[in-house]
């Protein structure tokens, strides 16, 4: 599968990533609800060595309630913070400020008793294209017209965001590289939307995609499409969806590339109720 991420840029990437995490005193690592595990960063951790994290799981309007749950819990089980989000919400501010505050104490508290007082906490976001970044950015900071009115903050170079108590905001987010290697990762992250159309093939992606609703969801399977056995030859699923969708052919044949085209928008979309293709490992859940 050809996804354009080269080597020469994620170099780059992980020096720019660096050179700003010298500045933040933690992270907030955007993850995708419907596959946090696909879209997490697999250097994450290397990366920000050190830093208190809280995972947000964006998007989780989007994914499986009860599987958020779970995933929320399996990040809280290894001592990271982790709430669900849905940033395109404006309630979303409240419940992220609250969360960074609570991932911040240990780094307040050290500085209290060094007595370093208001002394503001600096933050970056971190995620992999397409996550949410930018809206979660413009929901914690505003507009850029909201923001110009803000002066910049002490480093120089960096344009900071002041946010409520005493928080400050990096206003450029890190955009990590996706876990491209791990097929099954590649596969969800382009069903989901996270490489563009143009570097993926459709053919290798909606049988996948299929196969895994199979797995996760069989009965929107039936209800959606009107699929009755599950198992069958993926392509056998994606001509009966494309029946149910009205992608016929003159003849009365499916068109099978629209039909897979009609499949992805759904599932992208929503049009499919909120799914998670990603579950919990075994071993952790
Ligand atoms: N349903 C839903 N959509 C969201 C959420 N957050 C972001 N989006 C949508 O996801 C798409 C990508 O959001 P961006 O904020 O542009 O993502 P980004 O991480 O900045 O993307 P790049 O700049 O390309 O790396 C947009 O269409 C957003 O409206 C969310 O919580 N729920
Ligand atoms: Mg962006």
């Amino acid at each position: 599968m050809l996804i354009q991420w080269f080597p020469g840029h994620m170099a780059k990437t992980k020096r720019l990533i660096t050179e700003h995490l010298k500045a933040v005193d933690l992270v907030a690592e955007l993850l995708d609800a419907r596959i946090p595990q696909s879209s997490a960063n697999p250097m994450i951790s290397e990366l920000t060595a050190g830093k208190p994290r809280v995972v947000i799981l964006n998007k989780a309007d989007l994914a499986d309630p009860e599987a958020t749950k779970q995933w929320t819990a399996y990040y809280r089980a290894k001592g990271l913070q982790a709430i669900p989000l849905d940033s395109t919400k404006p309630q979303s501010k409240k419940v992220l400020i609250r969360a960074i505050h609570e991932t911040a104490q240990p780094v307040i508290q050290k500085w209290l008793r060094r007595g370093l007082r208001n002394r503001p906490v600096r933050l970056m976001i971190l995620g992999i294209p397409n996550v949410g970044k930018s809206t979660l950015i413009n929901r914690l900071a505003g507009t850029k017209a909201t923001r110009t009115a803000n002066t910049p903050g002490h480093t120089r170079g960096k344009q900071w965001v002041r946010l409520q108590d005493g928080m400050d905001l990096l206003d450029t987010p890190g955009v990590l590289w996706p876990k491209f290697e791990d097929q099954t990762a590649a596969m969800r992250l382009a069903a989901t939307g996270a490489i563009a159309g143009d570097v993926f093939d459709p053919d290798e992606i909606v049988p996948a995609l299929m196969t895994t609703l199979a797995e996760v969801t069989p009965e929107t399977l039936k209800e959606k499409y009107g699929i009755e056995d599950v198992h069958a030859d993926p392509q056998l699923l994606i001509e009966a969806a494309g029946k149910r969708r009205g992608c016929l052919l003159p003849g009365g044949h499916v068109d099978y590339g629209r039909a897979q085209q009609a499949i992805l928008f759904d599932f992208r979309n929503g049009r499919l109720g909120r799914i998670t293709l990603d579950a919990v490992p075994e071993a952790d859940a």
